[in-house]
């Protein structure tokens, strides 16, 4: 037995040093190709997003990723943007459902520190590829400033992670007249484009939060509405035609609506409205699942001067007649000022009276 056992042994270790050999070999060939090959590197990445080691998680790609940060000579290598690729479908930075709740002491100057590689205006788009759309976040406001801030908190590092090119528009009606959401919103739309080639419209009440960043603020093939499952309805559409909180229009779906109109003063019915533009021009709705789209409204007590709208009803009833002589096409505004925060651009905006 033990001459035997002796004679395998001998074996197994000649075997292992030839396997380490070999190893040894194969990782000296791999060097020197992945040093001389720099243009092949990026095939080891599957998103230039993310570093590899998070996007698997290993210690190999840890490596890797310290061998190309030294071959750069730099831990995180500035790429040319016109080397950069479109950012994944799907980004690899979501983390699906998260908490949100309004109790902590949030405060503006804190936001500011958590997001310091915003641009001036609350513009951001990713550094390392082209953000999936270009998209301008229309918020219309009023004597909102704490649930803004809240909504600041929780959405920019959201849009972040969704790799959108963005920017935040906060939309205030100037003086004590009677609000006109849906008014602000057009005044939203003309503005931001001004700035920039948006190609993405979405528009959001400043007190609604999303609770799952898989709800993508961005724009499909259809008008999109994203608050679908809301605290206040009990996670749940109101009803079909509902349209309300936060919705996404390309520019082009815009257009083809005339804009929203700028005729409902007071509470109610400009959504109803939205909806009625949309299904005259034969445009349907597309809506995440009723677990995704899941949102948070902050409670709040109705705004003085947006007292419900008598005429919305009537209104309501009268889209199709009205649609093409009332929206982006008739809009009269004048800008007051306008203020560029670091978290936002806001818009002081007289938009006359009933
Ligand atoms: C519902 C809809 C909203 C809109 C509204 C009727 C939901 C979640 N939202 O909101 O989309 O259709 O009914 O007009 O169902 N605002 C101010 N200051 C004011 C008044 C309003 O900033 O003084 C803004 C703010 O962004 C607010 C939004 O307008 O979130 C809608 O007003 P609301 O929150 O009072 O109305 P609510 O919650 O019934
Ligand atoms: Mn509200």
């Amino acid at each position: 037995m033990t001459p035997n056992l002796s004679n395998n042994f001998t074996i197994v270790s000649k075997a292992w040093t030839v396997v380490v050999l070999l190893c040894a070999v194969h990782f000296t060939i791999t060097l020197f190709y992945y040093i001389l090959h720099p243009e092949e590197r990026v095939t080891f990445l599957p998103n230039p997003q993310i570093p590899l080691s998070r996007a698997r998680g290993d210690a190999l790609a840890v490596i890797f990723n310290i061998m190309q940060a030294t071959v750069n000579g730099t831990e995180s290598p500035e790429i040319r943007n016109d080397e950069l690729q479109t950012c994944l479908e799907t980004s690899p930075l979501l983390v699906g459902p998260f908490q949100v709740q309004f109790s902590s002491q949030v405060t503006l100057e804190m936001v500011r520190q958590e997001n310091p590689e915003l641009q001036e205006g609350g513009r951001w788009k990713p550094s390392d590829c082209i953000g999936l759309q270009r998209v301008a976040i229309i918020i219309p406001f009023r004597h909102r400033d704490e649930h803004l801030k809240y909504w600041l908190f929780y959405l920019h590092p959201l849009l972040q992670r969704q790799q959108l090119d963005y920017g935040i528009y906060v939309i205030e009606q100037d003086g004590e007249t009677t609000f006109n959401r849906a008014k602000l919103l057009n005044v939203g739309f003309a503005e931001a484009l001004k700035e920039y080639d948006y190609d993405c419209l979405v528009f959001s009440d400043v007190d609604i939060i999303p609770m799952d960043d898989r709800n993508i603020y961005k724009c499909y093939s259809q008008p999109r509405h994203i608050a679908v499952s809301m605290d206040k309805f009990g996670f749940r559409l109101p009803y079909y035609q509902y349209f309300g909180g936060v919705s996404a229009l390309s520019k082009e779906q815009y257009l083809k609506i005339n804009g929203l109109p700028n005729n409902y003063w007071g509470w109610g019915g400009e959504d109803d409205d939205i909806f009625n533009r949309l299904s005259i021009k034969g445009l349907s709705i597309s809506r995440p699942n009723g677990v995704t789209g899941r949102c948070r409204m902050i409670r709040h007590s109705r705004d003085a001067h947006n007292e419900p709208n008598p005429k919305r009803f009537y209104n309501i009833a009268h889209t199709r007649q009205t649609m093409e002589i009332d929206g982006i096409n008739s809009l009269k505004y004048q800008v007051i000022r306008i203020v560029k925060d670091q978290l936002f651009t806001k818009i002081v905006v007289d938009i006359g009276r009933q």
